[in-house]
C-alpha cells in the first residue's frame, strides 16, 4: 500500500522566549535574556510547512503545549490563585518558573519517537513521547504530548501509543531527534538507526567533558523494544561533538529513505554502522568531512539540521537554515551536494527561521516525521493536516493572539497566560482535539 513520510510540525507557541534554559545547546545559552517574538516565530514554522505542502510533502501541525504551566508549579507546592502562583512562584524560584515558561515543545523531533507498521512485528504504528529527562523545562512535556498523541492517533486498531519511558536520568529519551530510519521506499521495510550519547548502566571509556550526553541507550534500547521494531542499529554520539554543541545527532547528521549525510566526527565507531547500512540496504552514505566543513560551522550553521525530503518525482530537496547561505564552506558543500551525480538532492531552499535557530531549532528539529500508509492517513485525525485553508485559518489566529516581542521578565504576568490560554482553547477547537491541556478541564 503507498505510504508517505507526514511531517509533524510543532506550531510555535504564545510563550516561545529566550531564558537560556538549555545548558549544551549553544544557541540557547548565547540568546538568554534577548526579546522574542513569538508571532514572527509561528509564522515562520507555518511558512516553512507552507513550503512542504506546496513541495507536494505531506505536513501536519502538532499543537503548542500550555505555557506558563501551572500545574507544575502546583506540584511544586504552590498554591491559590493561578495568578496568584505566577507572582509567587516567578519571585521566589525565577529559574524553575521560567522552566514553566517554556515553548520547547515546539521543536517536535523531541516529541516522539516513531516505527511505522511496516517495521514493527504486530504490524502497528507505535509512538512513544519522550521523556525528555535531561532539561527540567522539557521534562515537563511528555505528558500533554502523550495526551495530543491520543487525540490525534486515537484508533488503536492502527495505532499503539505507549506511555514515555521511566522519569529520570537512566531512561533519558529526546526522541526522533536521536532516530533516523533508512528504507528502499516509505512502502518499504526499513532499519532505525538509533544514536544514544551515553550509557546508564555501566561506564563509557571516554565521555563529554563540557556539556552532557543527553540519550542513553538504554532508553533507545527500551524504545526498539517497546516498538518491536525488526531492524534496529545502535550507535554512540562522539562525545567531542557533544562538547562543540551537537546535543542532539540531528545537529550533526540527516537521513532519509537511501540517504544518509553525516559528519566524519559524528560517532564513536561510525564506520561500522555505514557498512552495515551499506550492506543491509545499499544506503548512499555520504560523508562530510571536517576539512570541508568544520564541527564549530555545522553547528553554528545547523547545516545538518536541514530536513531532507523526498519530492513526488522521487527526487529529494533539502530545506536548510538560512544561516547557511552566509558560510562559504557549509554554503559551498550544499551546492555541491545539489550537483553531485549519485545523490538524488535537487533543490535546497533556504528558510528564514531565526526565532527558532535562536535557542537551537532548525527545520528539522520542528518536525516529528510519521511515516503512514493511506489507511492510517484515513483513521488519524484529518484536521491537523495541512493544507493551504488550515493555512490561512492559523495566521489568521497567530495574528490575533500571539505577542511581537516578549521578554522573560514578561512571563510573569497573568494577562499573557490568559491570552495564551484564549488562544489554546481557540486552536483545539480548530483542530478538533478536544480536552488536551490542563486548564481545559
Ligand atoms: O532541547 N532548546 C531546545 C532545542 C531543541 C532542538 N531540537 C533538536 N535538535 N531536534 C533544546 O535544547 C531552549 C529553551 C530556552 O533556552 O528558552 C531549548 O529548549
Amino acid at each position: 500500500m503507498k505510504a508517505y513520510e507526514v511531517n509533524f510540525d510543532g506550531i510555535v507557541g504564545p510563550t516561545h522566549n529566550y531564558s537560556g534554559l538549555s545548558f549544551g545547546n549553544v544557541a540557547s545559552l548565547n540568546h538568554k535574556m534577548n526579546p522574542s517574538n513569538p508571532k514572527e516565530a509561528a509564522l515562520q514554522g507555518l511558512e516553512k510547512m507552507r513550503l512542504l505542502h506546496d513541495l507536494g510533502v505531506k505536513q501536519a501541525v502538532l499543537p503548542p503545549h500550555e505555557r506558563p504551566y501551572i500545574p507544575v508549579l502546583r506540584a511544586l507546592g504552590f498554591t491559590g490563585k493561578d495568578s496568584d502562583i505566577l507572582i509567587q512562584a516567578s519571585q521566589t524560584v525565577p529559574e524553575i518558573f521560567e522552566s514553566c515558561c517554556s515553548a520547547a515543545a515546539m521543536w517536535t523531533a523531541n516529541a516522539a519517537t516513531m516505527t511505522p507498521s511496516l517495521d514493527s512485528f504486530d504490524h502497528k504504528l507505535h509512538l512513544t513521547a519522550a521523556n525528555l529527562s535531561n532539561k527540567f523545562h522539557r521534562s515537563i512535556e511528555a505528558a500533554t504530548t502523550t495526551r495530543i498523541l491520543q487525540a490525534i492517533f486515537s484508533n488503536s486498531n492502527y495505532f499503539t501509543i505507549h506511555q514515555p519511558l521511566p522519569a529520570g536520568a537512566y531512561f533519558s529519551d529526546e526522541g526522533a531527534a536521536n532516530h533516523t530510519r533508512f528504507c528502499r521506499g516509505y512502502d518499504q521495510e526499513g532499519i532505525h538507526l538509533f544514536v544514544y550519547g551515553k550509557h546508564s548502566f555501566s561506564s563509557d571509556p571516554v565521555v563529554p567533558k563540557r556539556y552532557p550526553a543527553r540519550q542513553t541507550i538504554e532508553a533507545s534500547q527500551a524504545i526498539a523494544r517497546q516498538h518491536q521494531v525488526k531492524n534496529a542499529l545502535f550507535v554512540q554520539q562522539n562525545p567531542a561533538a557533544i562538547d562543540a554543541g551537537v546535543f542532539h545527532n540531528d545537529v550533526i547528521s540527516v537521513g532519509n529513505e537511501k540517504v544518509f549525510l553525516y559528519h566524519e566526527e559524528a560517532f564513536v565507531g561510525g564506520d561500522a554502522i555505514v557498512q552495515q547500512l551499506q550492506e543491509k540496504m545499499s544506503v548512499i552514505c555520504h560523508q562530510v568531512h571536517s576539512s570541508e566543513v568544520s564541527l564549530k560551522e555545522a553547528v553554528d550553521t545547523y547545516l545538518f539540521n536541514s530536513q531532507l525530503v523526498t519530492l513526488p518525482n522521487g527526487k529529494m530537496a533539502m530545506i536548510a537554515p538560512k544561516e547557511c547561505q552566509n558560510v562559504r564552506t557549509v554554503f559551498g558543500l550544499l551546492e555541491r551536494l545539489k550537483n553531485n551525480a549519485s545523490l538524488p538532492i535537487q533543490d535546497v531552499y533556504y528558510l528564514d527561521l531565526h526565532q527558532s535557530m535562536r535557542n537551537g531549532g532548525g527545520p528539522a528539529c520542528l518536525r516529528l516525521r510519521v511515516v503512514m500508509n493511506e489507511t492510517e492517513i484515513a483513521h488519524a485525525n484529518e484536521h491537523v493536516f495541512f493544507t493551504p485553508e488550515l493555512h490561512e485559518t492559523l495566521k489568521n489566529w497567530v495574528n490575533e493572539h500571539y505577542r511581537d516581542r516578549l521578554l522573560p521578565q514578561d512571563l510573569k504576568d497573568p494577562l499573557l497566560m490568559e491570552e495564551s490560554r484564549k488562544a489554546l482553547e481557540t486552536l483545539t477547537n480548530i483542530l478538533h482535539l478536544g480536552s488536551i491541556y490542563d486548564f481545559q478541564k
